[in-house]
């Protein structure tokens, strides 16, 4: 897909971005060579060609297998500055980008190198690319809790650069509560924390985050829209939802983006912004994602400009920061 100058496009915000997902087959072949890894297909356009998705568990099979060629330094700071390139071109102004430390450690990655490699780039985005972020250690939640806590524990040791804790990875058989040790920990240590919840799972998953975890932002979340309390309670609340519509198209969670509850999300009165996920694996970024909800839902210019705002309005930054943008 091409996409036009971002001066064309109104600012935005990217809130929900993992950066493993980012990988492209070309950079994932590149490092693959540079590490001497072999990948199990002859060339970038083949394992592209494989990026057709049964439902959430097949995605992370193929997402996990292609971490095999991250392994040094060098490789998260490319695999950064490359999204923020991107990114920079869909006319994001600010991001918040996730990680799964767990995914590199359980390969023998060292932690330093991961955080060390992006942040790196991430200390220098806002002078070389236009674009501020936050970063967010994002947690299996397939993985026992004591895991999650033992490298919460070692980021914060470190006194890595991260904003805030999310919760990723299969959403079915668990259930936010057993992560409630975790979000208390961050909570004390004056993390923010979003998690994923009512991707695959029920809209209880959703109030769970809320209620369990104290989650203040919920990544999906469009399993809410079955729950019409939480529906008025998440709107009176305005808490922050970062939708990717393409994402749960790809990933068989919902039919079609025309079946898509985002229109009644945000008819609702929901605090909604539209966000990518994991870009190359759903062959969409950030801009893409918005021409295809545009065209989806016949947006007029007042709709996207108030979700381009809400994109800033559920960021983690400083409200004064926030007021910048808008
Ligand atoms: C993810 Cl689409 C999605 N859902 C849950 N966890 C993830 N990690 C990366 N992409
Ligand atoms: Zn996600």
């Amino acid at each position: 897909m091409t996409s036009p100058a971002p001066s064309s496009r109104p600012p935005r915000a990217e809130l929900h971005v993992h950066l493993e997902g980012t990988l492209e087959p070309d950079l994932a072949f590149e490092l693959a060579a540079r590490n001497g890894v072999e990948l199990p297909y002859p060339d970038p356009e083949s394992l592209r060609a494989a990026y057709d998705f049964a439902d959430l568990p097949a995605f992370l099979d193929l997402y996990t297998a292609n971490m095999a060629v991250l392994r040094t330094e060098a490789d998260f700071a490319d695999l950064t500055r490359a999204y923020l390139v991107r990114a920079a071109r869909a006319g994001v102004r600010h991001a918040e980008i996730s990680f799964d430390p767990q995914a590199h450690l359980v390969r023998d990655v060292p932690l330093e190198a991961v955080v060390g490699g992006i942040t790196g780039v991430l200390e220098r985005a806002e002078a070389d690319h236009g674009i501020s972020t936050l970063l967010i250690a994002a947690f299996h939640r397939d993985k026992p809790v004591a895991d999650a806590l033992d490298v919460l524990e070692r980021l914060l040791a470190m006194d890595a650069p991260v904003v805030g804790i999310g919760l990723d990875n299969a959403e079915i058989g668990y259930p936010p509560g057993l992560f409630a040790d975790l979000y208390a920990r961050a909570e004390t240590a004056g993390l923010r924390r979003t998690a994923h919840a009512g991707e695959e799972g029920p809209a209880a998953n959703v109030r769970d985050a809320l209620d369990l975890l104290h989650a203040e932002r919920i990544d999906h979340g469009i399993a809410v829209v079955q729950d019409p309390a939480l529906v008025a309670r998440v709107a009176a609340g305005q808490v922050p939802f970062t939708v990717c519509p393409v994402s749960n198209v790809r990933l068989r969670a919902v039919p079609s983006l025309a079946e898509h509850p985002l229109p009644d999300m945000i008819a609702a009165g929901m605090l909604v912004s539209v966000n990518s996920d994991d870009p190359p694996y759903f062959g969409a970024y950030v801009d893409d994602v918005d021409d295809a909800v545009t065209a989806a839902f016949d947006l007029s210019r007042d709709q996207r400009a108030a979700l381009a705002a809400a994109s800033f309005e559920g960021s983690f930054l400083p409200r004064d920061r926030v007021a910048a943008y808008l």
